[in-house]
């Protein structure tokens, strides 16, 4: 399925008709768009950037921020330590800065963060137990009803997990006062501010094998099972060559996405040069633009000289706000669209058929989506899609012990002696023209073994 583009080409020809004369109209291909932003809307998604009070000042900040962006972060200014530097006293006046210059351009405005262990004004630093419970909630609440109606996404609460292979929270006072304490602040700014999406920011999130990732999604999983105000999770994406741009980088954002939540890219930088940086800025892109979902990029910083990380030139333009390598390439990877698939890359080979294929021709691709889990069991679903035309088919599942199929659905199932391999047939006619679609559906228990099953389809 490709991303839905926008029709770009609308040419009004009336009035060119010379009689007498044939006039060749040569259309060019649908526009390129020439900036981030224009060819980021192009799939209806954003590219931002964050951006720096007191740079606003500098004009070649502003300008290349003006035309190249169109989603606003505060880099630091909406940080707890910033806008309630003593209990109760509120200060906004950086962030409403930054919120100011974005409006006044057209700019939407990402929220950072409401909680966050780090960062937080000294006052805070010291409080634990239920003052601190409450003092983080009246942040929150205070903080979000201020931008009420200015936010697009909120960064609810940020890094709240651990490094390393534990897949658990990270220890801080915010943790200590409780393991509901997340929760506890999506429902506040919920409350506070309900047109914001409301999102889980954190960075080592990239990869999809990594415990960290892994204790994230199985949050997320349960605050959606839960009805805990969940919209959306950042991937801040900070990179460099000892935490590269994982390979299965767009099956994590697929699989966040398919627990029925939006993705965005939150914090991008990568440390390098050239076009090995180049290469790694596309893959990015490229993955984000693999997922509906994923709705936006923004950049941590316009030009080398504004990152946090200034020494690492991670991020699009020079010092000098020259287009870097990883500029154009990030551009050309926008204008040339993505494509949305339902699974991740399949890392074994296909096994090679050991049966001719069924006289009669036509062939059928079988693709295997996630669905709901449980602490026992999962869902998924099969869709089936014919090549060519086929007037019948049969698909395989293959489950691994100690996994058993306990319940199907619109599909008349059999079953091979070891219970392991179903092979589903359709319950009525099972005729698709090519290019047609019709899935059927499972619910695996899974014994702990979260294995994907593996499939085959076989057209008649
Ligand atoms: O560390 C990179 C990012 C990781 N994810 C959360 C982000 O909020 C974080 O951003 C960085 C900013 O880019 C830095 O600019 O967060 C740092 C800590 O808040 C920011 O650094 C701080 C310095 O620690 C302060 O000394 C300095 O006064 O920036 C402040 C303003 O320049």
């Amino acid at each position: 399925m490709t991303t839905p583009r926008p029709g770009r080409l609308t040419a009004a020809i009336g009035g060119l008709a010379v009689a007498g004369l044939s006039v060749a109209l040569a259309l060019p291909a649908a526009a390129a768009g020439s900036t981030l932003q224009a060819a980021a809307s192009e799939s209806g998604r954003y590219f931002g950037t964050a951006i720096a009070a007191n740079r606003l000042s500098d004009s070649t900040y502003t300008t290349i921020a003006n035309r190249e962006f169109n989603m606003i972060t505060a880099e630091n200014e909406m940080k707890m330590d910033a806008t309630e530097p003593s209990q109760n006293q509120f200060s906004y006046g950086n962030g409403d800065r930054i919120v100011s210059w974005a409006r006044q351009n057209g700019k939407q405005v990402r929220g950072h963060a409401l909680a966050w262990h780090s960062q937080q004004p000294g006052w805070m630093q010291n409080m634990s137990g239920t003052s601190l419970r409450n003092a983080m909630l009246n942040h929150v609440t205070q903080v979000a009803t201020h931008y009420k109606g200015q936010i697009y996404a909120w960064d609810v609460v940020n890094e709240a997990f651990a490094d390393g292979s534990s897949g658990g929270r990270r220890d801080s006072n915010l943790q200590r006062t409780g393991n509901d304490w997340i929760e506890a602040a999506f429902r506040a700014a919920r409350a506070a501010d309900p047109a914001a999406k409301l999102c889980y920011n954190d960075y080592n999130t990239d990869n999809w094998s990594h415990a960290k990732t892994q204790g994230v999604y199985n949050m997320v999983r349960d605050f959606k099972s839960r009805g805990v105000p969940i919209d959306c999770v950042g991937f801040q994406a900070h990179f460099n060559s000892g935490n590269p741009v994982p390979s299965n980088y767009d099956t994590t954002l697929r699989n966040f996405a398919a627990l029925g939540v939006d993705v965005q890219i939150t914090e991008l930088d990568i440390e390098g040069s050239g076009s090995s940086q180049a290469q790694q800025y596309q893959g990015v892109v490229q993955a984000c633009l693999s997922v509906s979902r994923c709705t936006g990029i923004t950049v941590w910083g316009v030009r080398d000289s504004d990152s946090w990380r200034a020494s690492g030139t991670p991020l699009l333009f020079d010092g000098s706000g020259n287009k870097k390598a990883a500029y154009t390439s990030v551009l050309n990877q926008l204008n040339a669209g993505g494509t949305t698939t339902p699974n991740p890359t399949p890392t074994t080979p296909a096994p090679t058929p050991t049966t001719p294929p069924p006289t009669g021709g036509g062939s059928c691709t079988a693709t295997y989506s996630e669905g709901q889990k449980w602490s026992d069991r999962f869902n998924g679903t099969v869709t089936i899609r014919a090549n060519t035309n086929i007037s019948g088919w049969q698909s395989t599942v293959t489950v691994r012990n100690p996994q058993r199929i306990i319940a199907t659905w619109n599909g008349s199932p059999t079953w091979d002696s070891s219970g392991n391999v179903m092979t589903m047939r359709p319950s009525g006619s099972g005729a698709l023209s090519a290019g047609q679609t019709t899935s059927f559906g499972f619910t695996v228990q899974h014994g702990g073994n979260w294995t994907w099953p593996s499939l085959t389809c076989t057209a008649s």
